[in-house]
């Protein structure tokens, strides 16, 4: 699959109020300014057309937009959050899709954050987490049928997004923590287990020719590159400290 396109929201001054369980203290904003703009580039460099929204100071945590909408080529679903401080987040990202995509969106009583759901060539796995609750799912699902994806719900485990613990990489090539719950609901895929010590680069990204991946985590990095891709690292420090990874910074379609 080829992405020509990004959205990323750049961080706001009240970025150290977003929602956080890291114990990592508290980010420095013009640090995080800089992580962002370097992530920006990567993604230019990956060969995407970006859109680069404003910062909104009344959302701490809405440069992190992947979890405001599952996107693909041809058509959007704009989610749910289930932390209530970030519901709302979804309707500023809903009027910047809605020239781009067809649009379906999530409805109450469901929930569904956009860090829950990957995706793998024609298959969505949807992970029920404390953010994406089981009728937010059965609405993905029927969604995407529509459109002649396979999609399969799983459980997610101690972690605050499915993506957080597995990401896929094409060619069947999936990178996942040690203890993932739902191991075995990927068997069929060659799985490139990373270190207990490295689980925060689990969430590394495929994009195009090149997979990015944080800095500071030397065995993955060089697990992915013996699998043949090319790595962009990207210091990610102050995104880590609120509980975002790299994939959680844009929408990619
Ligand atoms: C939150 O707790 O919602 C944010 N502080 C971090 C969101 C990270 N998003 C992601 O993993 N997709």
């Amino acid at each position: 699959r080829t992405f020509t396109k990004a959205i990323v929201r750049k961080p706001a001054e009240t970025f150290a109020n977003g929602i956080s369980t890291a114990n990592l203290g508290k980010p420095n904003y013009q640090l995080a300014l800089k992580q962002h703009e370097a992530y920006c580039e990567a993604l230019i460099k990956c060969g995407l057309e970006l859109t680069v929204l404003d910062a909104n100071p009344d959302f701490p945590d809405s440069c992190f937009v992947e979890d405001t909408a599952v996107v693909t080529p041809e058509f959007g679903v704009i989610a749910r959050p289930g932390d209530p401080q970030r519901l709302g987040e979804e309707q500023e990202i809903k009027s910047v899709l809605a020239p781009m995509l067809k649009l379906h969106y999530i409805e109450a009583p469901g929930t569904l954050e956009g860090g829950d759901i990957m995706q793998a060539d024609n298959t969505f796995y949807i992970g029920l987490s404390g953010r994406t609750n089981l009728a937010g799912s059965k609405q993905l699902h029927k969604i995407l049928a529509q459109y002649n994806y396979n999609t399969y719900s799983v459980p997610v485990c101690n972690l605050l997004h499915f993506k957080t613990g597995v990401n896929y990489l094409g060619g069947n090539n999936l990178i996942m923590h040690r203890d993932f719950c739902s191991k075995d609901d990927f068997k069929g895929y060659n799985q490139l287990i990373v270190d207990r010590a490295e689980e925060y680069a689990a969430n590394s990204l495929r994009i195009n020719n090149y997979v990015l991946v944080p800095k500071g985590f030397p065995k993955t990095k060089s697990g992915i590159k013996q699998l043949g891709y090319a790595v962009i690292e990207l210091d990610l420090s102050e995104f880590q400290k609120m509980d975002g990874g790299l994939s959680c910074l844009s929408l990619r379609f």
